[in-house]
């Protein structure tokens, strides 16, 4: 289709109001919020990846691609989020120490919010003491980002914290991020690994209801 081309264009030349317009006209061409998200913007978001790995592109246009999701998500989100549903638990969500990327973090908890549960956003390079914090000031499920092979360890670091602290029996942890898997997941006594935004609605539901 076109428009989603021309959306992932967008996306990979870090035009803002480039994609910012075409995903409003792909809304009034009734578009689905979720194929302009998995089609255009996340798929767009690949191949600014791919070129960044074939040393075609750099940080520079990687941190412009971001801009350009992030004003464009801003667009979807309402369309993305079911309205009007009860707070039905308090998710504090952060990237891990030494991650900046929020992207996807972003999403998980917009979702989440849409969904019906409280977020405590930590925002990016968040320390262990921060989700041992929001622990204590009463989330009851944990999510953890990351998109680092370099950072994904510092979510061992982080649940061996909450267990010294004594709290992770009063907790579920959850994480997700491009290098993380199931396997990882178990390694590292998580509670629960999602793929993407909607995975991790329905695991926080799972997890919550364990
Ligand atoms: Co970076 N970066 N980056 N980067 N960046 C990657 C991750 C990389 C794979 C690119 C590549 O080489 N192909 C690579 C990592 C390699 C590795 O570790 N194996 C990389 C690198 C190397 C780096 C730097 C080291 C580059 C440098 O400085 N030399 C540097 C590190 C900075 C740091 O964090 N300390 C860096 C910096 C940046 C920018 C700042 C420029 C920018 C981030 C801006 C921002 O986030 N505000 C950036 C970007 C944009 C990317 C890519 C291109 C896109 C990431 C993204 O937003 N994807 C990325 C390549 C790629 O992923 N293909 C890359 C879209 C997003 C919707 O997907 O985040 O995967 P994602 O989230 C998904 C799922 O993973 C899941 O749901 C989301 C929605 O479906 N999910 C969860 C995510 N978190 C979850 C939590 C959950 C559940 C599911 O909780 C339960």
């Amino acid at each position: 289709m076109a428009l989603l081309d021309e959306l992932r264009a967008a996306m990979v030349d870090g035009q803002s109001k480039q994609a910012v317009a075409k995903v409003n006209e792909g809304l009034d061409e009734g578009i689905d919020a979720g194929t302009l998200l998995r089609e255009g913007l996340i798929a767009g978001m690949a191949e600014v990846g791919q070129l960044y790995e074939d040393g075609e592109i750099f940080v520079p246009e990687m941190l412009v691609a971001a801009r350009a999701m992030t004003a464009a998500l801003a667009v979807l989100k309402p369309h993305l989020v079911e309205q009007g549903v009860e707070p039905s638990g308090k998710v504090a969500i952060g990237t891990t120490q030494g991650d900046l990327h929020d992207i996807g973090k972003n999403l998980v908890a917009m979702m989440l919010e849409g969904s019906g549960y409280e977020i405590v956003d930590l925002g990016v390079d968040v320390p262990a003491e921060k989700f041992i914090q929001a622990i204590r000031e009463g989330a009851n499920v944990v999510a953890m980002s990351a998109l680092l092979t370099t950072t994904m360890t510092n979510m061992q670091t982080a649940i061996e914290a909450i267990k010294e602290a004594g709290l992770r029996e009063q907790v579920r942890i959850i994480i997700g991020g491009a290098p993380i898997t199931k396997t990882y997941a178990d390694e590292i006594g998580a509670d629960g690994y999602a793929e993407d935004a909607s995975s991790a609605v329905r695991l926080v539901k799972e997890v919550l209801a364990a």
